[in-house]
């Protein structure tokens, strides 16, 4: 009910809506509307309410709230669900919490900030609060497990698209899962499996993007290698907006992905890449290395050729792009 209210205001934005009308479209009773209105004001939005005229909606809070998400998707399932947190450690612990109460597919798990968030090999991931985009999307595909790569490669090509369509900004992907901005890291991606044998039970896709924070109030740690959507556009950007922008093109890509195969995404993929058909530095667990990233294989692994022109598949790395 909160919710249709709080979209009528919003399609009316600056227009007076009466008591009779709201009331009448929602039935409900002039209270329950008084009620919803102060829960509305409470999460920060500023609503005039004028005698003889009704409600009107003056200003919305940036917030990544159930309901400020919900009233901006134009998906069929994904984000569908929301779990909207204030502060939580992670939202991976909470959504693989989740998938295991067998959560419907598409259920998303949003916090305006983690205390505990983790990035691959257990890297800590900082993200404050109230400037970012901290999120974990809980998936079912039924593909084999080898395949599972390929959706943090469909996630790293929605984002891309995602931040165009909202900011015009046009980031690059550096293998697996870095979106860059200007050579400096804008958005992280962390995909995590609960899987059996060989069979997927879920895949938990987190999406870290740093939308709101000035130079100044990027963490210390991170300073001199990230940036954010509003360091680069010059301003603030309404984060429920990306939300639901990438909520749009990752169910976009993945109908397609599961309909059509792979191929796709990796075209995509590899127009937005940026290391392909450099010379790159290669960090693997048993060394590092360098050669040319000369593409990537349809299951996702990067392909490197060395100088005695030997091809390398790299299923796990940080990548780096020597500044030529
Ligand atoms: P990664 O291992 O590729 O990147 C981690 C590295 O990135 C860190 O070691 C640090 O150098 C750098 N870093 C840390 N925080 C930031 C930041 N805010 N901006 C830019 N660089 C940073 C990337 O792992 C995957 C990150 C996924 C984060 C999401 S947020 C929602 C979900 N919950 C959770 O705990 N993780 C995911």
């Amino acid at each position: 009910m909160r919710q249709q209210l709080l979209e009528m205001l919003m399609n009316h934005q600056g227009e007076f809506l009466s008591g009779q009308q709201i009331s009448d479209q929602l039935n409900c009773s002039r209270t329950a509307i008084w009620k919803h209105i102060a829960e509305l004001r409470k999460q920060g939005y500023q609503v005039e309410a004028a005698p003889k005229k009704g409600y009107r909606i003056l200003s919305s809070p940036d917030a990544v709230t159930a309901d400020e998400i919900s009233i901006r998707l134009k998906t069929e399932k994904f984000g569908r669900q929301i779990v909207s947190k204030e502060s939580v450690s992670s939202t991976q612990e909470i959504a693989h919490k989740l998938s295991h109460e067998k959560c419907e597919e598409g259920t998303l798990v949003v916090a305006d900030e983690q205390t505990g968030a983790r990035g691959r090999m257990g890297r800590p991931w900082q993200s404050p609060k109230g400037s970012g985009i901290w999120m974990s999307l809980i998936l079912r595909p039924e593909i084999p497990l080898q395949r599972a790569p390929q959706l943090t490669l469909l996630t790293a090509v929605a984002v891309v698209k995602a931040i165009h369509k909202v900011t015009g900004l046009n980031a690059e992907i550096k293998w697996p899962n870095d979106i860059l901005i200007n050579g400096k890291k804008v958005v992280g991606i962390l995909t995590e499996l609960q899987a059996e044998a060989d069979r997927i039970n879920s895949v938990i896709i987190g999406i870290g993007m740093n939308v709101n924070l000035s130079s100044d109030e990027l963490p210390d740690e991170i300073r001199g290698i990230a940036t954010s959507l509003q360091i680069e556009t010059g301003q603030a950007i309404r984060r429920a907006d990306l939300i639901a922008a990438v909520m749009k093109e990752m169910e976009l890509l993945y109908k397609q992905y599961l309909q059509e195969g792979f191929h796709l995404i990796k075209l995509l993929w590899e127009s937005y890449a940026l290391s392909l058909g450099k010379r790159i530095k290669v960090r693997t667990i048993s060394g590092e290395f360098e050669g040319f990233a000369k593409g990537i294989t349809d299951e996702g692994v990067l392909l490197l050729e060395d100088d005695e022109n030997q091809i390398h598949q790299i299923y796990s790395a940080d990548i780096e792009i020597p500044r030529s």
